[in-house]
């Protein structure tokens, strides 16, 4: 499976093309939508989530509510466009345009992507490199979702803390609604009021906050990955795809940076195994991944997001027009995008993980698949 997206941030439209799905894998808008709406939603998110309703639009590829093995195109419009048709018109002329923007913003892709691709307006770059973009990997990462889910799959996302807040209730399934009913996304109710008054502060000094999430997967097959070559192995791809998503700064698997203050013995996770269900640990410091491989534990993953970089109270800069020194552009953010991120992350994690299904157990169709899995299910617990 692959795909590509294109759009910028306020262009008339978001799109993909996903190729190498199986077909009779039931998909509506439904399955696509509310993943979008937890993209736009949580606490300290910005002024243009309250001008967006992010919903997907079918362009090929499903019929009759089921894919058709067809290349899937997908559409999600922007709906702010239409305030900037002039600013992002692709016709020549009119410059300098209305919005451009000349003070380099630390932390963000402006100056690098500036002198890369020789564009003095900068809006050239951000426009690309805008978070916006994540809305589309959103979408693709809800079809893979869809898929991991007919075959039994199942993750969550939530917040671990923010900024130097932390929730101080371990994790368990039983939580789910607990995140899904906290405005910050975090499994532990006095953390969450903690960390909207925090928000609430940053807010009223300018200022931006970031933060540590999880990422969890259950009832994954052992085996998906591989040690045979680096850019085979499970851990090196969702690290890839975890990293490449806007803010984030660090990746951890398991116990991860934690694990090397530890003696091994207390690291790695002993091997039982009974009849009827196969082979277990009772420990999961490996976060679900040996040797580049699922191990048939919960896959485990944190992800380290820095504050957002556009600032209110913006830094020292360099407007590269006039070559003197200025403060940062501002421009219209969030004060926190740490509970939308979470959201973000179990999306393109369950790429990585759909893809690697698809590498494993083929199939043009849903239901070969699902065959293939169970007799593979079967053998896993012979073994
Ligand atoms: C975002 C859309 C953007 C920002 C934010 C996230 O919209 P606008 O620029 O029109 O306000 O709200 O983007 C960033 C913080 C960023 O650094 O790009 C979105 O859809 O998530």
């Amino acid at each position: 499976m692959k795909f590509l997206t294109a759009g910028e941030s306020h262009g008339p439209q978001l799109t993909t093309i996903i190729e190498g799905l199986p077909s009779q894998l039931p998909l509506t808008a439904e399955d696509i939508n509310p993943w979008l709406a937890k993209r736009q939603g949580g606490y300290g998110r910005g002024r243009r989530m309250q001008i967006e309703t992010d919903q997907v639009l079918f362009m090929s590829g499903v019929r009759a509510g089921r894919t058709t093995g067809a290349p899937l195109t997908l559409v999600v419009e922007n709906k702010d466009h239409r305030n900037w048709t002039e600013i992002m018109s692709p016709e020549p002329g009119n410059e300098p345009r209305k919005k451009s923007l000349t003070r380099a913003r630390p932390g963000h892709a402006d100056l690098a992507g500036g002198i890369k691709y020789r564009h003095k307006d900068l809006r050239d770059v951000l426009e690309r490199a805008s978070a916006r973009e994540t809305t589309m990997r959103v979408a693709v990462g809800a079809v893979a979702l869809k898929l991991l889910s007919e075959l039994d799959i199942t993750g969550v996302n939530y917040v671990s803390s923010l900024c130097d807040i932390d929730s101080n209730v371990p994790f368990n399934w039983d939580l789910v609604d607990a995140i899904e009913s906290s405005l910050v996304r975090c499994p532990d109710p006095e953390a969450s009021q903690k960390m909207v008054e925090r928000i609430d502060q940053a807010k009223k000094d300018g200022d931006t906050l970031g933060g540590i999430l999880e990422v969890r997967f259950r009832n994954l097959p052992i085996g998906l990955g591989s040690h045979v070559h680096w850019d085979r192995k499970l851990d090196g791809r969702i690290a890839q795809a975890v990293m490449s998503v806007q803010a984030v700064k660090g990746v951890e698997v398991g116990y991860g940076f934690r694990g090397t203050r530890m003696p091994g013995s207390q690291v790695h996770d002993a091997i039982y195994r009974e009849d009827g269900k196969g082979y277990y640990r009772l420990t999961n410091g490996a976060g679900g991944l040996e040797g580049g491989m699922t191990d048939g534990e919960d896959l485990v993953v944190r992800i380290a997001l820095k504050p957002i970089a556009t600032l209110m109270s913006p830094l020292p800069s360099i407007d590269v027009v006039t070559k003197q020194p200025a403060d940062a552009a501002l421009e219209r953010s969030d004060t926190t995008a740490v509970p939308a991120a979470g959201v973000i992350m179990q999306c393109v994690i369950g790429l990585v993980l759909a893809e690697a299904i698809l590498e494993k157990f083929g199939g043009d169709t849903l239901p070969e698949i699902q065959e293939r899995l169970a007799t593979y299910r079967g053998f896993v617990a012979e073994y």
